[in-house]
């Protein structure tokens, strides 16, 4: 089976390609389409509002989209469905400059995945992982917060963990895990 990834980020798109292939699942980058990003406080209204403008009608192809966010605690959740904007205008530096003091520093990612082809006009499954914001960043492996996000139960960055173990835990890998399941098995 072959489903396409809708995404412009080749890192998303090599970890859940490494998950879905624990299924036989094929995946593969799908640069044609546009992912149409709705701006709301809602990742599963993002989802399934850019699922609807790719599965028009009657599709022969499986499609997914992902949206993310990394949710702060005591930012009120903060930077959550904008954390793409954020990371791309104050990065990690501002987002470590806003926890300054800050004692509690737990947070989650959250992963939205949205599945649409024949006979699916749509169907979401989710991810969560939480943890703590560090105090700097450290790693390099990964992409996005990965360096300054440690997850429960570790005392590294999944910058510092790597792809291999990040992709045992990750939110990402929790919801495509789960698409893999739905699909081969549970329908
Ligand atoms: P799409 O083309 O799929 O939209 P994107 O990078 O714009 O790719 P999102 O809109 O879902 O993705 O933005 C979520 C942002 O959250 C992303 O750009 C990263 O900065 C961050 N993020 C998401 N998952 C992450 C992860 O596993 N590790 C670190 N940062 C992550």
């Amino acid at each position: 089976m072959k489903i396409f990834f809708v995404t412009g980020n080749e890192a998303k798109f090599r970890e859940a390609s490494l998950v879905l292939g624990e299924f036989g699942i094929e995946l593969a980058m799908d640069r044609s389409h546009r992912k149409i990003e709705i701006q709301s406080d809602n990742l599963e209204d993002i989802v399934n509002n850019a699922l609807a403008t790719i599965c028009t009608g009657d599709v022969s192809e499986y499609f997914v989209v992902e949206d993310d966010g990394l949710f702060i605690d005591k930012l009120n959740g903060f930077p959550g469905p904008y954390s793409s904007y954020v990371y791309r205008t104050i990065g990690l530096t501002g987002i470590l400059r806003l926890m300054s003091g800050i004692n509690d520093r737990t947070a989650y990612f959250k992963s939205v995945v949205g599945l649409c082809g024949p006979q699916i006009p749509a169907k979401l499954f989710i991810g969560v992982r939480y943890g703590v914001i560090a105090t700097e960043p450290r790693g390099s492996e990964g992409f996005g917060y990965d360096p300054i996000f440690i997850p429960s139960g570790f005392n590294k960055t999944f910058g510092e963990l790597g792809l291999e173990i990040k992709n045992k835990l990750s939110h990402r890998a929790m919801a495509f895990r789960t698409l893999g399941n739905w699909l081969l098995g549970g329908r």
